[in-house]
């Protein structure tokens, strides 16, 4: 196994890699910007670099600085973590070009599922179900306006270096086509220096629900079932579950074997995310994210596989160790972000954290890198701790994530503790009844009620 592995991020998920290795036996070198000197990723590492000022751009994105200290500290392996340089596939070629293991999947094909309309177009020649659209980018009005005939209004004009919700225009009828496409397009150019754009039918009130898979090098890969991610805001997840979501087994297995087929085909290895919307009969593939995500605990609670473990032994070269009918779902799990914001206006609450008590007990896992008098910075991510809890029954889990919020103390700052414990309150959430925009449209009414 790696004797020792550098950490390229910070926060929660800096720990949380950490783990992973302390329990595999493997050192673990930090990196850390000049302001994060006192961070606990920093203190609970092995050892640690300082590789440049607060800003992201300079520390926790700066490759020469990252390779350079990996190369001094004589690491064998990188884990990116998410966000940062997690999809930058020039990244992943950097690291493997200095000799070092990149633990994620290759560079060629983060590259291909960070280009939106390359990777649909993968997907359907793989022979998984995509959203009807144009096949491929569009170039000229006539042909936006033969597709979207086509596929029928309302319709998206979505931007291909987009994802993640960014970059997406709706047009409800054909006289506003052009004009939207020219503006999709110009804000395409200036947010992500690419103007290539490509139409999609609308779909009302999906659910999102994405598969986990893990490949190794051997052409084994398995799925590790679905999770619901529904609950957003502003594109960014609020909570997700895992277990007993708005799909069967018997619908998991299909979509979750389509998938497998697929990668297979692809020859992709590591861990990674297929994204569907769902619309309560079919499956439609939207995009593949080639990273761990913030929410795959919710996906070890119930499969009891340790993710993080997974990818680190598939980087090192050995094969998976359990197959496809060894994957048993237990129960239901659901995560709660929880951020540093005001819990009314969701505005940046960052300061130092003067209190701090975190919940435990039965089912109850906390991943958080907070203690008490950390001061939250204002230079990265507002996301301060995930509070994850399982239970043999949806029922069960909601009445223990109730008590854990319960115990919750961070004190000093703002968090959104608040609207995680009005939102499992809610009778459509308890009963499961939400799509895509239920969680905006929950958050707007309260507001109007609070004014
Ligand atoms: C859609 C859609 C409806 N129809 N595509 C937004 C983020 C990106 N991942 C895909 N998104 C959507 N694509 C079609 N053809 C609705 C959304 C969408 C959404 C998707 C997942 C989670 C939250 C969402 C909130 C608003 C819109």
């Amino acid at each position: 196994m790696f004797e020792k592995i550098l950490i390229a991020n910070r926060g929660e998920i800096a720990l949380r890699i950490q783990r992973a290795c302390r329990e595999m036996g493997i050192k673990t070198v930090a990196v850390h910007s000049t302001v994060d000197e006192n961070a606990m990723h920093v203190r609970l590492a092995d050892e640690s670099v300082c590789i440049g000022p607060a800003s992201a751009k300079d520390s926790y994105l700066n490759i020469p600085a990252i390779i350079t200290a990996a190369t001094i500290t004589n690491t064998e392996a990188i884990h990116p973590g998410y966000g940062f340089l997690s999809e930058n596939a020039s990244f992943a070629e950097i690291v493997e070009e200095h000799g070092l293991r990149f633990i994620g999947p290759g560079f060629d094909h983060i590259s291909l599922m960070g280009d939106k309309i390359a990777s649909k177009l993968k997907a359907e020649e793989l022979g998984l179900p995509i959203v009807p659209g144009s096949k491929g980018p569009i170039n000229d009005i006539e042909t936006a306006k033969k597709t979207a005939k086509k596929i029928g209004f309302p319709v998206l004009v979505k931007a291909s270096a987009g994802g993640g919700g960014r970059g997406i225009k709706i047009v409800r009828e054909e006289k506003e086509l052009e004009n939207s496409l020219v503006q999709a397009r110009r804000e395409a150019l200036s947010a992500f220096g690419n103007d290539s754009v490509y139409l999609e039918k609308l779909l009302e009130g999906p659910r999102h629900i994405e598969f986990q898979i893990l490949g190794d090098n051997f052409g084994h890969l398995i799925h590790l079932g679905e999770r619901d991610c529904s609950l957003q805001r502003r594109h960014q997840k609020i909570l997700e579950e895992a277990g007993f979501t708005a799909i069967d087994t018997g619908l998991r297995d299909k979509i979750g074997t389509q998938v497998c087929e697929a990668l297979s085909k692809l020859g992709y290895r590591n861990a990674g995310t297929v994204e569907f919307l769902f619309d309560g009969r079919d499956f439609y593939f939207i995009e593949m994210n080639t990273r761990l995500q913030v929410e795959h605990p919710v996906t070890e609670l119930v499969t009891g596989i340790d993710i993080v473990q997974e990818q680190i032994k598939i980087a090192y070269g050995q094969p998976l160790s359990f197959k496809q009918k060894d994957v048993m779902f237990n129960g239901h799990s659901i995560e709660c972000r929880i951020n540093a914001e005001d819990p009314n206006d969701f505005s940046p609450s960052p300061g130092r954290v003067t209190d701090y008590h975190a919940p435990g007990g039965f089912g109850v896992r906390v991943d958080s890198a907070l203690y008490s008098g950390y001061s939250v910075l204002p230079y990265y991510d507002s996301l301060i701790s995930k509070l994850i809890v399982h239970g043999t029954s949806r029922n069960e889990c909601l009445l223990r994530l109730e008590r854990a919020l319960d115990e919750y103390v961070i004190g000093g700052i703002e968090s959104t503790i608040p609207i995680q414990k009005e939102i499992i309150k809610e009778t459509n959430f308890i009963n499961g009844e939400y799509d895509v925009h239920w969680l905006e449209k929950f958050l707007n009414d309260r507001k109007k009620v609070k004014k």
